[in-house]
């Protein structure tokens, strides 16, 4: 009779806080036991004093979203969490979207129909809130809310999506009395709308004018404006993939101003720039990097990863937008040559995620390998509701679990990935860290460059009310 299913030995663990040399005991899928010398398992991993960190959360990507201009999205929940294990992420926060006019209760089911049978890692969902009416706000998110949806996204651009200043008030206001994360996405869209125009007037179309149309100052005025919005109301918030040096000064301003402002980066804001949208008007190839906020330039991928090592981030995502480059529903929907805002933005990386930063970061010495953890997992989990489930390693703590090979010389291939889309941005980058085995509730979903994983495996996590979300002032502190 063994003591666990399974036992992981001469694992060196890192957590947010630590970095310790232990032997990982796991039963029924969670971890029951650490320390050295624990007794058999039915089934035994030896890390060989390899680099074990928690299963990755991803807390930010888009699957299987519906759209509405006329695209589709490379991977549904099949092949984007197949991805997700195979770079080590074990968890994900996807996004149930409210169409207008549409109840966001009908979004969330809809969503689990996408979900359910197909999912090979663990999920929780996101909501996208982009018509609050008053039953949206009165009745459905305090119910979804009280349900396990506590967190939602909300724009300042796209037509489709996009919230009045005076609709994203109401919508803080909500999540302030219910304890809800907030996730904004902090562009300008008048600005945008304005600049894009007199592109077109020019007949600038191609896609590196993407990136002019929405220059750092779009981003750093709505993310201003977010915050003062959040300062109102007396709420917390996250400001998602944020790109660069103006942006992380209203940040600072925010942070010395006492605010609970968090925020987000992405990959594509330390390993792309806006040259990668193309340097002549005729290279299509730019619309496989047309993201939003755009990549700017290599000043500004530095502060970035300044604000990673000094915690003005708390998260880092891949906010994985999976389009094709070629095909009918994918980056040229609107036809080849389609101009820049026609175009689908987003662009794929749940994959590479993990292993651009530990490669990137921790094995170059820019970030402790317990930032990367609380970066790429812990920090995740909290400002989601779901730690300590998920996030660590640690008794109680399901058993998801990366076992990393580092050292190595590679590069990224498009070839070796395993989502559903017919490019990564990343062709090319060298990586010297790659997850050699995820672990998922203690089952191996990968090893050794091959995917174990099996559909429906993954599933539903409920989520709780995030400890980060909670207001500085209760109750009824700010606003009028
Ligand atoms: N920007 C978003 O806001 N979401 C998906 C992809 C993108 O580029
Ligand atoms: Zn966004
Ligand atoms: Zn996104």
């Amino acid at each position: 009779m063994n003591d666990f299913d399974l036992v992981i030995r001469n694992a060196r663990c890192a957590t947010a806080a630590d970095v310790f040399e232990a032997d990982i005991g796991v039963c029924d899928g969670r971890i029951v036991a650490l320390g050295t010398g624990l007794g058999t398992g039915r089934e035994e991993i030896d890390a060989d004093g390899r680099w074990v960190t928690p299963g990755g959360v991803d807390g930010h990507c888009h699957l299987d979203q519906p759209t509405t201009d006329g695209s589709r999205m490379a991977d549904d929940f099949l092949t984007g969490t197949r991805s997700a294990a195979c770079g080590g992420t074990t968890t994900i926060l996807p996004f149930a979207c409210q169409m207008k006019g549409q109840s966001l209760r009908a979004a969330v089911e809809d969503y689990h129909r996408r979900a359910e049978g197909k999912a090979a890692v663990d999920y929780a969902f996101h909501l996208i809130v982009s018509d609050p009416t008053p039953e949206v706000l009165g009745v459905e998110l305090p119910e979804l809310i009280r349900e396990g949806y506590t967190s939602f996204k909300i724009y300042m651009t796209y037509d489709d999506l996009k919230l009045s200043d005076r609709e994203i008030i109401d919508v803080l206001a909500v999540a302030r009395e219910h304890g809800a994360m907030v996730m904004v996405h902090a562009e300008n869209a008048d600005c945008i709308a304005w600049l894009t125009e007199r592109l077109l007037a020019k007949g600038h179309t191609a896609p590196r004018y993407h990136a002019q149309s929405r220059p750092m100052l779009v981003e750093r005025e709505a993310t201003h404006r977010a915050i003062a919005y959040a300062e109102l109301v007396d709420v917390p918030i996250l400001i998602v993939h944020v790109s660069g040096r103006e942006a992380v000064e209203q940040l600072h301003w925010a942070h010395g101003h006492g605010l609970r402002v968090y925020a987000e980066t992405c990959p594509q804001y330390l390993f792309l720039t806006a040259e990668d949208l193309g340097i002549s008007d005729d290279d299509g190839h730019g619309a496989k990097c047309i993201c939003s906020p755009p990549p700017r330039d290599q000043a500004n991928q530095q502060v970035v990863w300044d604000g990673l090592e000094s915690g003005v981030f708390q998260v880092f995502s891949s906010d994985h937008a999976p389009f094709n480059f070629d095909g009918p529903e994918g980056k040229f929907t609107a036809g080849s040559g389609a101009s820049f805002e026609k175009i689908p933005n987003g662009i794929p990386g749940l994959e590479t995620r993990l292993a651009l930063l530990f490669s990137h970061g921790v094995e170059t010495g820019r970030l402790s390998v317990q930032q990367f953890v609380a970066l790429t997992a812990t920090n995740v989990a909290k400002m989601y509701g779901l730690y300590p489930q998920k996030g660590s390693i640690a008794i109680g703590a399901d058993a998801d679990l990366v076992i990393w090979e580092t050292g190595l010389s590679r590069t990224i291939a498009n070839a070796n990935l395993h989502h559903a889309v017919d490019y990564t941005p990343y062709e090319g980058m060298p990586v010297s860290a790659w997850p050699g085995m995820t672990l998922s509730r203690g089952e191996v979903v990968w090893r050794n460059g091959t995917y174990l994983g099996a559909p429906g495996r993954g599933r539903f996590l409920p989520c709780g009310l995030p400890e980060p979300a909670r207001p500085k002032t209760r109750p009824n502190g700010g606003g009028a």
